[in-house]
């Protein structure tokens, strides 16, 4: 639809994930990768809609793991071409061991990892926050603090890549990646690059004696990097006349810091979006201001460099650290408010706006009757040896089901039963999703397989990532084929289809499969209510437009 629109206004309004979509798209990229997970999703699917990306033949298809995709996406990036990967912030958990060695290895073409980090936890299983691992990695971080600064981002990131030949890691968080802002494109899109292979045949090889070299030469960019963001475009100081106090504000806090100080603000400020930390800015506030304030969105990743940077017994520092800003979550206007000493006008409270509503499972889904039936057969041998997963099937923690007893991190269902089925937790069960199986289960499964460990594992085969939208799940009509060719037993192999009359079906094959001494796997096989919805009535407007 849009992007015809869309070029003829050039100033869209987008969300910080389409801006870094539409800039990836405008900066010549060939590829983007990723696996879904809030609060990144929509960078991909915007791609997907994208006539542009289509007409390109630009890569845009989801992959089956934030690992998986980290690596495809180093590899066009081997092979000369730009390309962005994205993820949730935890999937660069999954992402690690590629991107923590792409940083040794260096890039070719230009290489951006955008991670969406979720403070506050809206819909994770925890706050991390990813600029620590772009410390960790040696690698350049941008932080936009509004919508038009993710477009530019992507452009400068792909050049400060290609300068440097290091991955660029693009940290975007809830409230940036969500909400919407006026975005202005440019003219000047960029072609894509040529396939060219890197200068040094070795670069990509990290025997020991080849990556000693690299990791040396990755440490003496170091210098060179801080330099950057001393310079950067995105990194400012803003000049006040009172030096009672000096701020320094990172990505979403400075928009937050500027909605408080509508007329421009009394201390000096420093804007940071580009790590590693503009040390010269930093000392030049420090030199001139009696304290410091730290407005940071996630973890006192700032706060805590300046107190090695700078003598804080001398001058305080005040952030997450000392409690003048909340230790956990994220920030707000009326958290910066109270920051800065500020009386609150307006208290908006979310519960006064939008009605707090428990989540639950859609009417008919699959999820609901499966629950019903293993929760009966459970009975019998107590509560406590459900390992369960994430996805919209984790719902069951709560009421009225109360049916797991476990979500850890993707995959962790299965590995975690083997492991209480090895401490002697017979019987031991595990219930995963069909993406979240292909995502990070199949590895536990072989494991299992291997000591036919006595457990149940129920892949749940709903044909889509229903927790994150509906994506097409990589599996889709194969998990049984993946399960056979795994070695399990294919006499333990059922087939189940979860509505309400077929309880006592399942019933009967869960208690079996339950009590059977070995490995067994039951797919409960049913389409996710939401895609089937989408899918009727597509094909219904298909039918109506021929
Ligand atoms: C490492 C990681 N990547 C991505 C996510 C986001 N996420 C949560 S559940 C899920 C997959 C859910 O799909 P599936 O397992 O098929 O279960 P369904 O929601 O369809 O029941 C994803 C991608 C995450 N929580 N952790
Ligand atoms: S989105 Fe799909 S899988 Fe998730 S609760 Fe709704 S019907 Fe079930």
């Amino acid at each position: 639809m849009e992007k015809e629109k869309q070029n003829d206004m050039k100033r869209l309004l987008l969300l910080g994930d389409e801006a870094v979509a539409q800039g990836g798209i405008d900066a010549g990229i060939s590829g983007f990768y990723g696996y879904p997970g809030t609060p990144s999703t929509e960078i991909i699917e915007y791609v997907q809609r994208s006539p542009e990306a289509k007409e390109r033949n630009i890569h845009r298809e989801w992959s089956v793991n934030e690992k998986t995709a980290m690596e495809a996406a180093l590899g066009m990036s081997y092979a000369g071409k730009r390309a962005i990967v994205t993820m949730k912030h935890v999937g660069l958990n999954v992402a690690a061991d590629a991107f923590v060695n792409s940083a040794i290895t260096g890039v070719n073409g230009g290489l951006i990892v955008a991670v969406a980090d979720d403070p506050s936890m809206h819909s994770s299983q925890n706050e991390q926050d990813s600029r620590y691992y772009g410390k960790f990695a040696f690698t350049p971080i941008l932080e936009p603090s509004n919508q038009q600064e993710a477009y530019d981002m992507v452009h400068y990131g792909f050049e400060l890549s290609e300068k440097y030949q290091l991955p660029v890691l693009l940290r975007l968080t809830t409230r940036i990646a969500h909400s919407r802002g006026g975005v202005q494109t440019t003219d000047a899109v960029k072609a894509e690059n040529k396939v060219k292979l890197p200068d040094d045949p070795v670069q990509f090889v990290l025997l020991p004696s080849i990556a000693k070299k690299r990791y040396a030469n990755l440490l003496t960019e170091q210098p060179g990097l801080v330099e950057e963001s001393d310079n950067s475009p995105f990194n400012k100081y803003f000049d006040g006349s009172d030096k009672s106090l000096g701020i320094i504000a990172s990505g979403i806090a400075f928009n937050y810091l500027m909605e408080n100080c509508p007329e421009g603000c009394k201390h000096p400020v420093v804007k940071i979006s580009q790590y590693p930390l503009p040390y010269n800015m930093l000392k030049k506030l420090f030199d001139e201001v009696d304290e410091v304030l730290v407005l940071e969105e996630g973890y006192p990743f700032v706060e805590e460099q300046l107190r090695g940077y700078f003598n804080y017994s001398l001058k305080p520092i005040k952030g997450r650290l000392d409690g003048t800003v909340p230790r956990t979550g994220e920030l707000n206007p009326n958290i910066v408010a109270q920051a800065l000493g500020q009386s609150i006008e307006v208290v908006y409270n979310q519960s006064d706006i939008v009605r707090v509503r428990p989540p639950q499972f859609c009417d008919g889904c699959g999820h609901i009757f499966f629950y019903k039936a293993l929760n009966e057969v459970m009975e019998k041998y107590g509560k406590g040896r459900v390992f369960a997963d994430i996805g919209c099937y984790t719902l069951a923690a709560l009421s009225p089901f109360n049916a797991i007893n476990s979500c850890v991190d993707m995959g962790a269902s299965v590995t975690m039963a083997k492991g209480a089925a090895d401490a002697g937790l017979i019987p031991s069960v595990a219930v995963i999703g069909d993406s979240t199986f292909t995502h990070s289960g199949i590895t536990g499964l072989l494991d299992a397989v291997r000591e036919n460990t006595n457990m149940t594992l129920f892949i749940l085969d709903n044909s889509a990532v229903g927790m994150t939208g509906g994506q097409k799940s990589a599996a889709e009509g194969k998990i049984e084929d993946i399960v056979k060719g795994l070695g399990v037993d294919p006499d333990h192999i059922r087939i189940v289809n979860p509505i309400p009359k077929e309880h006592q079906t399942m019933v009967q094959v869960f208690s079996e499969e339950i009590a059977y001494p070995g490995l067994s796997v039951v797919i409960p096989r049913r389409e996710c209510v939401q895609t089937y919805i989408r899918r009727i009535k597509m094909q219904k407007k298909a039918k109506a437009a021929k």
